[in-house]
């Protein structure tokens, strides 16, 4: 699904989000102390090299909960990751606020570093418990609030590796899009 919101593209694939050759930066579903997890996060280690993506990560941390840092793509087809801390479900609270200023601080960096085209995962929808239907609202809202105001991005693209997680985010987009 491609849609335009604001000045930018936004797109719903579902795919392999450290496999995104034509994306300047990847978001990374990072932890507070930006080391290598499961998920999307180890995935993003190990195609970038684990012991580059190490060092780099541990020049940064710790970050805060809902906030985001960048560094080198290294061996990753992206030239930049920007690694954002999304909520634990129910634990960090409001869990909603937190994945709120994620995706915001993830975009904003972006700006910052004039980047035109950056990909996302479902940020805590994984091993963080966030319902995907209720990630996706809070997720779609923010790309759609900020994306008048956005400069240098041209592209948000979101990689979702389940269809199932695919079709909620296309029915809630649909629904925003539409109200
Ligand atoms: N491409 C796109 N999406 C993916 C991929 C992939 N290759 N692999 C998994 N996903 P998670 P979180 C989806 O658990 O919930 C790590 O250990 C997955 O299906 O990666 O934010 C970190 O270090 C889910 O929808 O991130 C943290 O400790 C989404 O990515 C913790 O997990 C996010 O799932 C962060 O947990």
């Amino acid at each position: 699904m491609r849609v335009q919101t604001g000045r930018i593209t936004l797109e719903l694939i579902v795919g392999d989000l450290t496999r995104q050759s034509d994306l300047e930066a990847i978001v990374n579903a990072a932890n507070n102390n930006l080391t290598m997890g499961g998920g999307v996060c180890g995935a993003i280690f190990r195609r970038a090299g684990i012991h580059e993506m190490r060092e780099a990560c541990a020049k940064l941390a710790p970050i805060p909960t809902g906030s985001a840092v960048i560094t080198e793509g290294f061996s990753l087809p992206n030239r930049y990751v920007i690694h954002a801390v999304g909520p634990i479900y129910r634990v960090d609270e409001p869990s909603e606020e937190f994945l709120r200023r994620a995706w915001n601080n993830a975009l904003m960096l972006a700006e910052e570093h004039n980047i035109r085209s950056l990909g996302f995962p479902a940020i805590s929808t994984g091993i963080y418990g966030y319902p995907v239907g209720e990630a996706a609202q809070v997720a779609l809202r923010e790309i759609i609030s900020l994306a008048p105001y956005l400069w240098s991005l041209k592209l948000v693209r979101i990689v979702l590796h389940k269809l199932e997680d695919y079709d909620l985010f296309a029915q809630t987009l649909s629904s925003l899009l539409s109200s």
